[in-house]
C-alpha cells in the first residue's frame, strides 16, 4: 500500500509529464502542410536539365495561384511560371537555363486553406549553354549610377578640337 501513501507526489509526477508532453502534443495541429520532395532537390547538383519542375507536398494542393520563380546567383529572376496542380504534386515545365546556381522559389496553397512558400537551391552543370540565361556567372557587382552620369557630362565640357 506504498502507493496510498504518496498521492502527492504522483499527482505532481502526472503534473511534470502533463507540462512536458503539452508542446509536443501542440505542434502537429500547427504545423502546415510541407514540401515532401522536389526536382530539383535541395542541394542538388544537376548534370542534365530535367524535363519538369516536380513539388510534392504532404496533402492536396488547391489549385490557387500557385507560382514557381526561379533567381540566378545574381538574384534575377531567370523564369516564372504558374504550375499545373493535381493533389499533391505541383508541376511546372523546366526551363533551359545556362550551368550556374540558382533558387526556386515557390508558392503554393495546401487544402487547409494556407499558403505555403519555400526555395529550393540547386546548381546546373550540364556543359550546355542555355536559353533562357546568357549567363553563366553571378555578374560583377553592380556600377553606382552616379559614374556613368559623371561620364557623360564631362563630355561637353572637353574644349573643341580643331579642325
Ligand atoms: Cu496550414
Amino acid at each position: 500500500m506504498t502507493a496510498l501513501r504518496l498521492p502527492g507526489r504522483a499527482a505532481l509526477l502526472a503534473l511534470v509529464a502533463g507540462a512536458l508532453l503539452a508542446p509536443a502534443l501542440a505542434l502537429p495541429a500547427q504545423a502546415h502542410e510541407q514540401l515532401v520532395s522536389s526536382v530539383p532537390a535541395e542541394g542538388e547538383v544537376l548534370s542534365e536539365l530535367p524535363p519538369q519542375i516536380v513539388l510534392e507536398f504532404t496533402n492536396a494542393l488547391l489549385d490557387a495561384t500557385p507560382a514557381v520563380l526561379i533567381r540566378d546567383a545574381a538574384d534575377t529572376t531567370v523564369y516564372e511560371a504558374t504550375p499545373t496542380v493535381s493533389d499533391r504534386v505541383a508541376t511546372a515545365p523546366f526551363p533551359a537555363l545556362s550551368d550556374g546556381t540558382y533558387h526556386l522559389n515557390w508558392s503554393v496553397v495546401s487544402a487547409d486553406g494556407h499558403r505555403i512558400e519555400g526555395s529550393v537551391s540547386f546548381e546546373l552543370a550540364t556543359g550546355l549553354a542555355g536559353t533562357t540565361a546568357q549567363r553563366s556567372r553571378p555578374l560583377p557587382p553592380r556600377r553606382p549610377p552616379g559614374r556613368a552620369r559623371r561620364r557623360r557630362r564631362s563630355t561637353p565640357r572637353r574644349p573643341p578640337r580643331r579642325r
